[in-house]
């Protein structure tokens, strides 16, 4: 702007002194001249004596020179020939810039008279710089979801030179997602944009580095090139995805608390909080408590409560994993709940009968049931009772037994038995239950009372104080209760003629036996009854035994002292009455 105003100034100067001069070389227009940008300093442009029409020496004789608008001595004339040539190398885009085209006014003075030859010399341009992009490397963000046809402005080159010499086109090192095409703004200069052809895929190629090269039309063309990086931008296009679509697991049902049970992972292939995965779970069956918990940062799930085999075997759970950009992912997990051998077999009773009756033959004692709450192998069942024992197990539909006796019992043998079941399982380790039941026999009237003696014998003094006891008979009865009751009873004599019921009599509770009167051995010596023993059974069993009396003299009658006399407190043993 300050270098036109001068210019402009210049000439103002010039133009006010050719009319100041009102001279003019009539019929000589503007010459112009052209030369090459950065030709040797010396170079011919032009011969102004012939131009001017001149004869040699007029030049030196009129003291012509050369006079250029910016002063800059440029052109030098030779006075002697008349030869324009240039005084240095000119560069047109220093002189010039980018104006095209680019030309330089001069006057040639002459003196005596005063004459003006106006002048022109075109400085043309010559390839001789290549285009130059402002930086070394650029930086293109773009979304991978651009839709292919979407265009992006790059920076343009700049390329001193004008004219084709100046950027003609530009180009990108061969890719498949973009190309280059060349604008024309209107301007005159070409902007590089960048056409998406392809849809990208951060998840594929994040990062493309490609090269940009400007060419200009020069012969031969010259180029500059510079990096375009293109950074391709995540959108959230990926939704989480598992590395199973289902997890199946199997969890010991003794599995600790907090025992982990699966790791979930879900990917996202995206990045940032679009590729964050977090999870959450579901329960199929929507669980009063819940039994696992998911942490939601590692997928990890873990037992919270132990696990029962014999409540719930399975759980199926489904597992969410969700981005930060509200994509989600689904799996499921089965969890099969591996049975140990935490149950004892059971043993429920459904009858007893107690006390079974002696004698009987094959009697039931018990029906009961026996369960295990384990599977497999943890469910088999074994049962069994002691082998000394006269009962017998047999099994039965369902699981069920009946404890049965093995013949007839024998109370009085064995009136009580402590009958031990015991169910195991085939577990590891085995588990077992024992159950007691105290079977008690009950009695039948199988034994007579039998006496302590087959016979016996008393003695009774003569003279006897009536209803004296005399002694006493005993019988026992093996069996219980009524059954072992014993009431004793005089049985009738085999002699009628002894008049028995006057003699004795027997308490029938104790067997207790009385004489009745005062016996006189002389006139009864002895005497034999037979005493029964009857148990309260029924029918009644009952038995006998002989039972003898002695009656025992007693000295009842004076001796008769036949010789000498003797006063009675004299000593008299050899002599004595007469049995
Ligand atoms: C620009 O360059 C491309 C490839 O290098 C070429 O196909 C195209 O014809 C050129 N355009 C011009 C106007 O030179
Ligand atoms: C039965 O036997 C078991 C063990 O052998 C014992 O523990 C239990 O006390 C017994 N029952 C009776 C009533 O004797
Ligand atoms: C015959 C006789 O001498 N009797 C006498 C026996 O003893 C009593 C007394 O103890 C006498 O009184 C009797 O005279």
């Amino acid at each position: 702007m300050e270098a036109g105003g001068e210019r402009f100034h210049q000439q103002r100067q010039v133009l006010i002194l050719f009319l100041l001069l009102g001279v003019t070389f009539a019929g000589w227009e503007s010459r112009r001249y052209s030369v090459m940008e950065e030709i040797e300093s010396g170079s011919f442009v032009a011969n102004l004596v012939k131009d001017l029409g001149l004869g040699v020496g007029e030049l030196a004789a009129r003291e012509a020179r050369v006079v250029s608008e910016d002063n800059e001595p440029r052109l030098q004339l030779d006075l002697q020939t008349g030869k324009l040539t240039l005084n240095e190398k000119l560069d047109r885009e220093e002189m010039c810039g980018p104006t095209d085209p680019c030309v330089m006014h001069f006057q040639v003075l002459l003196k005596k008279p005063l004459g003006v030859f106006r002048a022109e010399l075109l400085v043309r341009d010559i390839n001789d710089h290549a285009p130059e992009f402002p930086e070394r490397e650029m930086t293109l963000k773009i979304p991978e979801n651009s839709p292919p046809g979407t265009v992006f402005p790059l920076k343009k080159a700049q390329d001193l030179d004008v004219g084709n010499n100046n950027i003609q086109n530009y180009s990108i090192s061969p890719n498949s997602y973009f190309h280059v095409s060349t604008r024309n703004r209107g301007d005159g200069r070409k902007y590089p944009e960048l056409v998406l052809d392809r849809e990208l895929d951060r998840e594929k190629q994040a990062l493309l580095r490609l090269t940009l090269t400007a060419l200009d039309g020069g012969s031969p063309p010259r180029s500059g090139t510079t990096q375009v990086r293109i950074l391709v931008l995540d959108i959230n296009d990926n939704a989480p995805e598992f590395a199973q679509a289902h997890y199946q697991v199997q969890v010991l049902e003794n599995s600790p608390v907090g025992a982990l049970v699966v790791k979930v992972s879900a990917r996202d292939l995206d990045t940032g909080t679009n590729g964050e995965v977090s999870y959450s779970l579901f329960y199929s069956s929507q669980e009063m408590s819940p039994t696992f918990e998911l942490n939601s940062l590692s997928g990890e799930v873990r037992l919270i409560k132990k696990l029962d085999f014999e409540t719930v075997s399975s759980y199926d759970l489904d597992i969410d994993a969700f981005d930060g950009g509200g994509l989600s992912g689904k799996c499921s997990v089965s969890i099969e709940v591996v049975d140990v051998n935490d149950n004892a077999p059971e043993l429920t009773i459904s009858s007893l009968t107690s006390p079974i009756p002696e004698n009987s033959p094959e009697t039931e004692v018990a029906l009961f049931r026996i369960r295990d709450r384990d599977s497999g192998e943890n469910g088999k069942m074994t049962c069994s009772i002691q082998d000394d024992l006269p009962f017998i197990l047999k099994p039965s539909e369902e699981n069920f037994y009946t404890l049965v006796t093995n013949g007839a019992l024998d109370r009085e043998s064995k009136a009580e038995y402590n009958v031990t079941i015991t169910v195991t399982d085939l577990g590891t380790p085995r588990l077992k239950t024992e159950h007691n039941i105290i079977v008690l026999v009950s009695d039948v009237n199988d034994n007579a009372p039998a006496f302590t003696q087959t016979s016996y014998t008393l003695w009774v003094r003569e003279n006897n104080s009536p209803a004296l006891h005399i002694g006493s008979v005993s019988a026992t009865d093996t069996d219980a209760g009524a059954n072992a009751q014993v009431t004793y009873s005089l049985l009738p004599p085999p002699d009628p003629l002894v008049p028995l019921a006057s003699l004795v009599s027997i308490n029938p509770d104790n067997g207790h036996l009385f004489a009745l009167t005062s016996l006189d051995y002389e006139a009864l010596r002895a005497f034999e009854f037979h005493v029964g023993a009857t148990d309260r059974g029924s029918p009644a069993l009952s038995s006998q035994a002989l039972v003898r009396v002695l009656v025992a003299d007693a000295n009842d009658n004076a001796p008769f002292v036949l010789y000498p006399l003797q006063n009675a407190s004299a000593p008299c043993t050899e002599w004595h009455a007469a049995v």
